[in-house]
């Protein structure tokens, strides 16, 4: 489950996936034809990791992850597809979210691909693109069913002729200017929806690459991004690339007092990452003990017994109950046995649906 990191040439991409990686990933102010893309792991931040960790003293903390594929600009799409398609396009489908990275930083020394600097032109170009190389794949799509439909059988045809009338609605939508995520499709379009893997159907994640003159006034920012852009489906971010990706690569400490000494608050580049998390539609389930102060990743909706089989299938196989205790509850009252005291710790079934932030004891019979 990745996220697919793509936008305008030279508008940070690449120094934004060193900053949430904490990679080292060639940037350039020149053109990066024929450069792969990267593929690199962020931690999700969560202060309550942190803070159960004080209550059991683990060895170790391990947070949870979210994958990102920095996407070159495609040499040959240039000033054709502004950014997206070409070779890379099979990549960004495959990813189950897209980071736009809008340039508003100044910076001379880089050139622009656009001649002014203005990330919300930039970004409305981008989504205008992802929906234009929508109509591209459909279009391939329906040249293909057309060939099929001489030959097929009548009960082929019959689905055949659905998927064609399917696909005309989606592209008459998409020629209104209304990206997949917000078509108002039948149910039982999912499975072919899931085939064609469309870009305008993902979530995706605006991130405006901001100057570093302009740090003070990043909640501002953020905040006309979410007048402009944001919906149950689009999250908005702002950072500067440059400077999360220098903070990055300090030591903790040091890069802590530079932020105190910055009083930017808590940086872009965290939110971002949560925002990524909440977008895939993921959250934690956590466990703690003297080994390790852990987060679970699983799919929100996910039952006790399905989330057992994320730790090992033994425990999934040999699932009796989950102790479980909301992280706010056992924060507050510092122990299990204060908790069992305080009748905060529940005894949960298979079918139980987990909770963000739920703190789990699996008990199996393996
Ligand atoms: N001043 C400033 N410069 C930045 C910032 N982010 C990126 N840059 C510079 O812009 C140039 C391009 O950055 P990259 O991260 O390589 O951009 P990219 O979008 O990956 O570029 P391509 O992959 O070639 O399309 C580099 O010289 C960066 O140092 C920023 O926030 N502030
Ligand atoms: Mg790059």
């Amino acid at each position: 489950m990745a996220i697919g990191i793509f936008g305008l040439p030279q508008s940070g991409k690449t120094t934004i996936f060193n900053a949430v990686t904490k990679g080292h990933a060639e940037t350039a102010s020149f053109k990066s034809s024929g450069a792969r893309p990267n593929v690199g792991v962020a931690k999700v931040p969560d202060f309550r990791l942190e803070d159960l960790a004080t209550i059991s003293n683990p060895k170790k903390i391990i947070y949870a992850e979210v994958e990102y594929i920095d996407i070159p600009t495609s040499p040959d799409g240039l000033g054709k597809t502004k950014g997206i398609g070409g070779e890379y396009l099979n990549v960004l489908q495959r990813c189950e979210a897209l980071l736009l990275v809008s340039r508003a930083f100044e910076n001379p020394s880089v050139p622009n691909f656009e001649d002014s600097i203005d990330p919300y032109r930039d970004a409305s170009t981008l989504q205008l693109e992802l929906m234009f190389s929508d109509l591209a794949i459909l279009e391939r799509r329906q040249e293909r069913i057309s060939n099929q439909l001489k030959s097929a059988k009548q009960a082929d045809k019959d689905l055949l002729n659905k998927e064609q009338l399917l696909i005309t609605n989606i592209k008459e939508g998409l020629e209104n200017e209304i990206p997949v995520r917000d078509q108002k499709l039948p149910e039982d379009a999912a499975p072919l929806l899931e085939n064609f893997q469309l870009l305008s159907s993902k979530p995706l994640i605006i991130v405006f690459n901001i100057d570093e003159n302009d740090i003070l006034q990043t909640h501002e920012i953020e905040n006309s991004m979410i007048n402009t852009f944001a919906s149950s489906t689009i999250g908005v971010a702002a950072l500067c690339g440059d400077l999360e990706m220098q903070l990055g690569q300090m030591n903790p400490e040091d890069e802590q007092d530079f932020r105190d000494t910055l009083d930017a608050g808590e940086p872009g580049l965290d939110r971002m990452v949560k925002i990524s998390y909440e977008l895939l539609g993921l959250i934690s389930f956590l466990t703690t003990g003297e080994d390790e102060t852990r987060a679970w990743t699983i799919r929100k909706g996910m039952t006790a017994v399905e989330a057992a089989g994320k730790i090992h299938s033994d425990i999934q196989r040999g699932f009796i109950r989950a102790e479980v205790i909301a992280y706010t509850d056992l924060s507050r009252v510092r122990s299990i046995a204060e908790a069992r005291k305080q009748a905060v710790l529940r005894s949960e079934g298979k079918t139980y649906v987990m909770q963000d932030g739920d703190v789990v004891n699996f008990l199996n019979n393996v």
